[in-house]
């Protein structure tokens, strides 16, 4: 069964979500909420929301509970693509086959756009009811995007030429820099459940082990990162052996993970087979 067809349900409502937030953006300033609306409809393939809902589900959460961080995740992945495709950054012309944010709407509008879908990213949480949940999930999101986490894996990205020419430091960078979010998004799943101490734990040690296969996986299919300090089976190897511990980790939730165990599935399927 293919991804969109196994996630036919999560995929519709967290699309039919996105347009009515961002429709609402439709207001004045016309042209941020325009960028917005490219920036997000451009065809991802909303992995971290589907996440976030597929770990609500493995905790015995019906997946509708967990809306409001799906779509928190996706604006903040979309931000940071917007940004990191930037002139200052990686200066890319096209992204998911159409023209950057900044070719299309100009660089300072990509930067406004970059920083308004990060700030909605954290309304939306403030809106999560009860109160205590959304806390909770206003403290991991932010500090999993922030500084020890997303940011500061970008920055050592930037920063670390000499531990980018080691295992160990392209551990640190893509655990901060790709992990974090896909850590997090799994855990935001967990805590919308009112899942247990156990639960949780489990759910993060899975989107931990997912997290960092996520970027060994990008980096095998671009030849790049994981590929210039291992051999092109030794990145094969570790991603595959990520992908199993993850499942493993939620073996124990049993037929409510078939969700994360299809999303490691489809991980796994993404590495060529030679
Ligand atoms: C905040 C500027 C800034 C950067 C933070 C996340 C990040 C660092 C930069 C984004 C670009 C990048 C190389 C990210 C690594 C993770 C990755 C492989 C993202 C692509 O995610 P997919 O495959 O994308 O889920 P789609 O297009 O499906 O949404």
């Amino acid at each position: 069964m293919t991804y969109e067809i196994f996630f036919k349900r999560h995929l519709a409502l967290i699309e039919k979500k996105l347009k009515t937030i961002l429709k609402a953006h439709e207001a004045a300033p016309r042209s941020i909420h325009k960028a917005m609306q490219y920036a997000v409809f451009t065809g991802g393939k909303r992995f971290r929301p589907v996440l976030v809902l597929s770990a609500c589900e493995a905790c015995g959460g019906q997946f509708q509970k967990a809306i409001l961080p799906a779509l928190s995740v996706e604006l903040i992945h979309t931000y940071s693509l917007v940004h990191d495709d930037l002139p200052a950054l990686d200066n890319d012309d096209m992204r998911r086959g159409k023209p950057t944010c900044h070719k299309q709407f100009g660089e300072a509008n990509a930067i406004l756009t970059g920083d308004a879908l990060l700030t909605f990213a954290f309304e939306l949480l403030a809106r999560v009811t009860p109160a205590d949940k959304a806390i909770k999930l206003l403290a991991e999101i932010s500090t999993a995007s922030g500084t020890h986490g997303m940011i500061g894996g970008q920055v050592a990205d930037l920063s670390d030429a000499a531990g980018k020419k080691t295992l160990t430091g392209h551990d640190f960078i893509s655990r901060q820099k790709t992990g974090q979010l896909i850590r997090v998004s799994a855990l935001a799943g967990a805590i919308s459940s009112g899942a247990s101490s156990h639960q949780l734990k489990k759910i993060e040690q899975y989107g931990e082990c997912l997290g960092l296969a996520f970027q060994v996986v990008d980096d095998i299919l671009d030849k790049d990162g994981y590929c210039k300090v291992m051999s092109l089976g030794g990145a094969t190897r570790k991603a595959m052996e990520l992908i199993d511990q993850a499942k493993d980790a939620v073996g124990i939730l049993g037929a409510k993970a078939k969700g994360l165990n299809f999303l490691a599935d489809f991980l796994m399927k993404r590495i060529p087979k030679k």
